[in-house]
């Protein structure tokens, strides 16, 4: 099989491999909302931190978010009653949740690592996978030396702590990071994966949640290495194929690849007419309520998008888009939408032929700031309170009961 090499030449490699050995890091910020708080105040430094509890929704009332690491000595987790997380430390010091703070670092800490590796997956608001396959020729150090690179910066830029795990795949460098959690790096060699994954809970594998994990236990698998010796036949009768599944990732193996955030999904909608239309009131208002729509998708998944693009086909067949990348990823409807329109506007200068089909598409998902695990962020700016009423309203009535003319109307 032949690489190329840095220097652009071709290097015959011996072993007969399926592919090039990777360098996969995942990072994860470690007791993130936690770990803001006592940035943010000196007084919370090295005591016990609970975030969450005090937050207005009703999803969220009474729930710790996250607790510091002070406080998980005494037992304290993630998505445990307020009450009773103040029960095992009263003495904890408990904070309200500031997710637009979190998501603020949290892009910060992705353009961080979007200058460390050519491929960036965002998982959540504080954990990446990075492949950076190639890079160990160009850094001496390899892996070791990007991480310590990569946690050098968070705590420069930032003030926080981060894990680094670095492997040769997802699972392995996830593992490694929960591994060297907190403020650590860890690193597991594909030759060690079987003696450091034997002795792990099942729930480290991918796939196997709270549920799965009590049923396997019922059945007497609790570590990896009992999965690995249970019989095919046993785990296929109780789990069909997800048992191959995780027997395979119980043996280290996994070649999911790491997909760049935001490049692979958009959000879109689009309309054929019956009749093609060249009226271009009526194309606005198809637009605009698409914009509506597919904004209302991002705000209901946490997304924000940063690519917007506008798709028109005119009676011919003939199909253009036009594509406008915003300064910072939004959510917004009035800001998409004046982005859309000015694209629109754009095409229509040179373009007056009945349109047989329009559409739009908000790509750039920004999975940064992505919130579903947690309660509705407050809704900080006027253009999200107004966002915030309009999907309340759409929600109750349907999508068409809400026309926002004045809110939609062009700056100046
Ligand atoms: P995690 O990375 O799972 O946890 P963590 O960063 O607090 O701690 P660790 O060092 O173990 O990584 O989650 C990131 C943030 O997401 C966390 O700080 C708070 C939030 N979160 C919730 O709101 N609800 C939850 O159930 C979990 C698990 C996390
Ligand atoms: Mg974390």
């Amino acid at each position: 099989m032949l690489y190329a090499n840095h220097t652009g030449d071709t290097i015959a490699r011996e072993a007969p491999m399926n592919a090039a050995p990777r360098l996969i890091l995942h990072v994860d910020m470690d007791a993130f909302f936690a770990s803001v708080e006592q940035r943010d105040d000196p007084d919370l430094r090295g005591v016990p931190v609970l975030v969450g509890g005090a937050s207005k929704s009703p999803s969220s009332r009474g729930v710790v978010t996250t607790a510091s690491y002070e406080a998980r000595v005494f037992g304290c987790r993630s998505a445990m009653p307020m009450a009773q997380a103040l029960r095992l430390c009263p003495h904890a010091i408990v904070k309200p949740v500031r997710m637009t703070v979190y998501s603020d670092v949290s892009r910060r800490v992705m353009e961080i690592l979007s200058r460390h590796a050519p491929i960036v997956q965002v998982l959540g608001i504080d954990e990446a996978f990075l492949d950076c396959s190639g890079l160990e020729r160009l850094q001496p150090g390899g892996g070791p030396a990007i991480a310590a690179a990569i946690r050098r910066d968070i705590r420069s830029q930032l003030n926080l702590p981060a894990t680094v795990g670095i492997s040769c795949n997802k699972f392995l460098a996830k593992v490694a990071s929960d591994l060297g959690k907190p403020d650590g790096v860890r690193q597991i060699a594909q030759a060690d994966a079987p003696r450091v994954l034997a002795p792990l809970d099942c729930g480290v594998l991918m796939g196997v949640g709270q549920k799965t994990a009590t049923k396997l236990q019922s059945l007497g698998i609790h570590t990896v290495a009992q999965l690995l010796s249970a019989e095919d036949a046993l785990l296929a009768h109780h789990f069909g194929d997800m048992g191959r599944h995780w027997k395979r990732l119980a043996q280290g193996d996994d070649d999911r690849p790491v997909h760049v955030s935001g490049e692979r999904k958009s959000i879109g909608s689009e309309r054929t007419f019956g009749q093609d239309v060249a009226d271009d009131k009526v194309l606005r208002a198809t637009l605009m309520a698409q914009v509506e729509k597919t904004s209302r998708l991002l705000r209901e998944r946490g997304t924000h998008a940063r690519v917007v693009t506008v798709k028109l086909r005119t009676g011919d067949f003939t199909t253009a888009t036009r594509s406008q990348t915003l300064p910072m990823p939004t959510s917004n409807t009035r800001e998409l939408w004046l982005a859309c329109e000015s694209l629109f506007i754009e095409f229509r200068r040179t373009n007056r032929a009945p349109l047989r089909l329009i559409g739009v598409s908000l790509g750039g998902l920004d999975e940064g700031a992505q919130l579903e695990l947690f309660s509705s962020p407050p809704a900080s700016s006027r253009a999200e309170r107004t966002d915030v009423a309009a999907d309340a309203v759409s929600e109750r009535f349907g999508p068409g009961a809400i026309r926002r003319a004045g809110a939609m109307d062009r700056p100046g």
